[in-house]
């Protein structure tokens, strides 16, 4: 399995491709791993230092990759968080490539806008997401309130999150995970994340952890990716979120600021506790 994916590098600890990259190797895919900017640190610190890279770097390692005439065998291509719109044109360019190369290759879309009520991502980004990447992606990984801002509309129910993914679907992707779900129906307790194909949906739920990390997200997104290429949605979210909460486990457990993506590797192959997807 090979996959293209175009992300973040940052020096110290895991974020974007810092996060997405070994969980894939380590399940056994080749990662063509384009990255769009290499900072010392993700944003959530103080401070960070490095360089945004320039779009026409990335536009250049994808031609490279073209040129050897391997795009034919590439599987999937991965975005996640692009900090401006010329970054987003060379990602959507290196789908269309990749497309035309292999029309069976799926394009996973994370659409990185914002979390817990709030846009994060520069002017003009939530909309490229929503009007240029997301009509081009197979597969979609929206948190809560990124699918409330793309669909338009507030989600309290369980009936309100499966008519936001439908709405979602028919931008684009015919497979949409969404990735930390908190409806009325949801208990204290615990948190959902639910996927939809086909007109169909399905519920995972799991106990709700007390702390949140950056860069979960995008490993996430790469295993649910993973999975799916390999088989249905609803064993694709079963695997992926076994992994990852099992990985949020051990960091939490570690005390540990950033993601325990190596020292936590065997959440990847075989995850302490499998949580499995009920039809909802
Ligand atoms: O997790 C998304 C992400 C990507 N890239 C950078 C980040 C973050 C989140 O903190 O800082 C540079």
């Amino acid at each position: 399995m090979n996959i293209l994916s175009i992300q973040s590098w940052v020096a110290y600890g895991h974020v974007g491709n810092a996060s997405a990259v070994f969980p894939l190797q380590r399940l056994g895919a080749e990662v063509w791993a384009v990255n769009t900017v290499q900072f010392s640190n993700h944003l959530g610190y103080g401070g960070f230092r490095g360089q945004v890279f320039p779009a026409a770097l990335i536009r250049d390692c994808v031609l490279g990759i073209e040129e050897r005439g391997v795009l034919p065998g590439c599987d999937a291509v991965l975005s996640g968080y692009i900090g401006d719109a010329e970054t987003g044109a060379a990602v959507l360019e290196a789908v269309a490539r990749v497309k035309a190369a292999n029309p069976r290759a799926l394009y996973c879309c994370d659409p990185v806008i914002g979390d817990n009520g709030r846009v994060y991502v520069r002017p003009g980004i939530a909309e490229l997401m929503r009007d240029e990447a997301l009509p081009l992606a197979d597969l979609a990984t929206p948190n809560q309130f990124e699918l409330e801002w793309l669909a338009g509309a507030p989600i309290g129910t369980l009936a309100e999150a499966k008519a936001a993914v439908t709405a979602l679907q028919a931008r684009g992707p015919r497979c949409v995970l969404v990735t930390s779900l908190r409806t009325a129906e949801t208990p204290p307790d615990a948190m959902d994340l639910l996927a939809g194909e086909g007109g169909r949906f399905w519920r995972l739920r799991t106990p709700r952890l007390p702390q949140s990390f950056n860069g979960a997200g995008d490993a996430i997104a790469a295993l649910f990716l993973f999975h799916r290429l390999g088989g249905d949605a609803p064993r694709a979210m079963a695997a992926a979120a076994s992994s990852i909460h099992g990985l949020l486990r051990r960091t939490m457990a570690a005390g540990s600021r950033e993601l325990l993506t190596v020292a936590a590797q065997d959440e990847f192959v075989s995850p302490t506790t499998r949580f499995a997807a009920e039809p909802a």
